[in-house]
């Protein structure tokens, strides 16, 4: 518990709260963000408050201050528990994670590039080349993915539309090896590409000069810029028809396509005029486009192009950073830390499939939350037989289940339109939606609230979310969801002579009869990805840092107390200060404990003739007078605050030298 600060910056840990109420939370809150102090502790989750301007506390001697302490050492920081991350890594080499949440523009991701900052420059001390240059790589890649996966959105001028979770690899000495990054779901608005596209062409020297840190070549360089370039193009495409066909207007823009892309004008031409279809007796037909359609193709394929790009970056990062000649029995365990940065809760006057998406990751992310903090917590605490008064919390199972039950949920329901022959429409597919989930306390139907105005247009349907409540558009639902383009585009982009291009779209060399299977929905994919990340959590140390955006004004003088108190509600912080205060900040079982401190104790050293390990450990306890900071469970040993164990961790480091002293004085016959 962090208590460096003078109280006229209120308590540095929420647990320290005379009593734990929504009133006292939020006093504290506002009163350090008002002197500056953004950062406040729930034992060891960081609250963070977006201070929307530049802080000087994250410079060489903060590091400096922070690097090898302990948590309540220093005020609370990102760096202090970048640290103890790090330490637990390092020390019991264990993989643990960082995992920073909540809405948009909250500063997510700007907290994720500090603790990437922090990492990089505690490591490597001996400043070998290699390692340095893995650094090197792993920061550079965070300009390079948010110069081409972040756009301006109407709650965030720098809004991540993709999500990152990057794993960076330690060898045995701490250092970083390497990394893997997995991105998920890229927003493919046209819009928002094109601004994206836009960006990247005005930072030209900045990102260039990031690619060719990382090893991009200048081929691979041209070629970005080659396929960015073509996607401003097909944005400027227009057809007409004149009632029975279909023409491109601006043959220009078709030339230039084709020079940008390394293919025919013809087959730019024809691609984006005809499709192949197989028809029901294996032959093989072209079949031409309507205006409609032939616009639908080139939006995918813009979207595709782009989404392809960027997953290949993200591919091509991933070879630079990935371990090599990495060999267990040499170099001992490989331990990671993870650190995860997705795009926030987002609530917009528009919500769509990709809202929808966001969001239900963010569902994902409480549950873990949940799970770990508060669930785990308080079951551990249930079995080992510790008095305890169950705190209740709101357990969000219930939308998750909502949006990804099989055959029940949001998403089976979406598929199951998707897969359906026959022209099933969106309004349809909200149809069967709202007869399938009506009793479903947390799914609103247009027909039960036909004077909602929100509801207009009977295109929509609302979630109440753990965050809020958010109502969806279904129109387009279906097609985001189907992402289908063309094999036509996929075969002329193989086709490329550009092998850059060309190894972005392997499955272009299938011809239409061999294209059978169908493809998994954008949802399903998405969900599994959740899904997969998840269990990736789920099996390290998790450590979070919890964020919340002070105001909607993007102003650092504003502290909105409705949408701060809101943000500390849904995140489930009060009660994550609660189950912390009644709750223990160390365990271990008692072998393990008399194995490290019995040397501290004069009934235990150098073995201890009590009935059990657990007396042993009391004796410990007790000898060091903190027999009120402790509880004894079944099998393990629960420490409240972890002052104690620091008390003894310090003793244990000033015995070990004269211990060694005595034991070479004895092996020398000196005794
Ligand atoms: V989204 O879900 O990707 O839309 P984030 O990632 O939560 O969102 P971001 O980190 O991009 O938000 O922060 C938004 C803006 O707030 C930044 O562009 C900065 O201008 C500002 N910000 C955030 N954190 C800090 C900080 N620690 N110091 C200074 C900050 N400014
Ligand atoms: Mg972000």
């Amino acid at each position: 518990m962090a208590e460096l600060e003078g109280l006229e910056f209120g308590k540095s840990d929420f647990v320290l709260l005379d009593e734990v109420t929504m009133e006292q939370f939020m006093e504290n809150l506002r009163l350090r963000f008002e002197k500056g102090r953004i950062y406040t502790y729930i034992g060891e989750v960081v609250v963070s408050v977006n201070p929307y301007r530049q802080m000087d506390i994250y410079g060489k001697d903060t590091i400096e201050a922070y690097r090898g302490r302990e948590l309540y050492e220093n005020p609370p920081h990102l760096y202090a528990v970048s640290d103890a991350a790090y330490k637990a890594m390092k020390r019991r080499a264990k993989d643990t994670c960082i995992v920073i949440s909540g809405e948009s523009g909250a500063g997510k991701t700007e907290a994720s590039k500090y603790i990437m900052q922090y990492i990089a420059a505690i490591t490597n001390p001996s400043q070998r080349a290699e390692v340095e240059s893995v650094k090197n790589v792993l920061l550079k890649s965070n300009c390079v993915l948010e110069a081409f996966g972040n756009a301006k959105t109407n709650r965030n001028d720098n809004s991540s539309r993709f999500g990152k979770y990057m794993d960076i690899n330690f060898n045995f000495n701490g250092d970083p090896t390497g990394g893997h990054i997995n991105n998920y779901l890229l927003e493919k608005v046209r819009g928002k590409m094109v601004e994206a596209a836009t960006v990247i062409i005005i930072n030209f020297f900045t990102v260039i000069s990031a690619l060719e840190v990382i090893g991009f070549s200048k081929e691979e360089i041209n070629s970005i810029y080659q396929i960015l370039a073509s996607i401003l193009l097909l944005g400027n495409l227009q057809f007409e028809s004149d009632g029975e066909s279909v023409q491109i207007l601006g043959q220009e823009a078709v030339n230039q396509i084709s020079e940008l892309t390394a293919t025919e004008p013809e087959s730019v031409s024809k691609t984006l005029l005809y499709r192949t279809v197989a028809t029901g007796g294996g032959e093989v037909i072209e079949k031409g486009h309507t205006e409609q359609q032939a616009c639908f193709g080139r939006d995918a394929f813009a979207k595709a192009l782009y989404e392809r790009l960027f997953g290949w970056i993200v591919g091509r990062i991933n070879t630079v950073i990935e371990v090599k000649d990495y060999n267990p029995v040499l170099h001992g365990k490989n331990t990671v830390i993870g650190v995860l940065d997705i795009y926030g809760f987002e609530i917009f006057d528009n919500n769509s499939f990709e809202q929808f998406c966001i969001n239900y990751c963010n569902e994902k992310l409480q549950q873990l939350f949940i799970e770990l903090i508060l669930q785990q917590e308080q079951a551990e605490y249930q079995r080992e037989g510790i008095t305890w008064q169950h705190i209740d919390y709101f357990n969000n199972q219930i939308i998750v289940d909502l949006v990804e039950q099989p055959h029940k949920g949001i998403i089976s329901i979406l598929d199951e339109a998707c897969l359906t022959v026959g022209n099933v429409t969106d309004t349809v597919c909200l149809d069967s939606m709202d007869t399938k989930l009506a009793q479903h306390p947390h799914y609103t139907s247009r027909k039960l609230s036909p004077s909602d105005k929100s509801m207009e247009f009977q295109k929509h349907f609302r979630i109440r979310h753990y965050a809020g409540d958010v109502t969806y558009s279904v129109e387009g639902i279906l097609d985001k969801n189907k992402d289908l383009l063309f094999q036509d585009f996929k075969r002329l982009m193989y086709n490329s002579t550009n092998p850059v291009l060309k190894e972005m779209w392997p499955d272009g060399q299938l011809s239409i009869t061999e294209v059978t299977k169908r493809p998994l929905t954008a949802a399903t994919l998405f969900k599994n990805s959740i899904v997969a990340l998840v269990d990736k959590l789920a099996c390290k140390e998790p450590y979070y840092v919890r964020c919340i955006k002070p105001n909607e004004m993007k102003s650092p003088m504003l502290f909105d107390d409705a949408r701060c108190q809101h943000q500390v509600a849904y995140l489930g912080l009060l009660e994550n200060v609660m189950v912390r205060r009644a709750g223990f900040a160390y365990r271990q079982p008692y072998a393990r404990f008399l194995q490290r401190y019995k040397m501290t104790c004069e009934y235990t050293w150098p073995n201890h003739l009590m009935a059990s390990d657990r007396e042993a450990v009391e004796a410990i306890v007790t000898q060091h007078g903190f027999q009120d900071d402790v509880a004894y469970g079944h099998t393990k040993l629960f420490v409240r605050t972890p002052r104690s164990l620091f008390t003894l961790e310090q003793e244990r480091a000033a015995l070990i030298p004269i211990l060694v002293l005595f034991l070479q004085k004895v092996w020398r016959g000196a005794l």
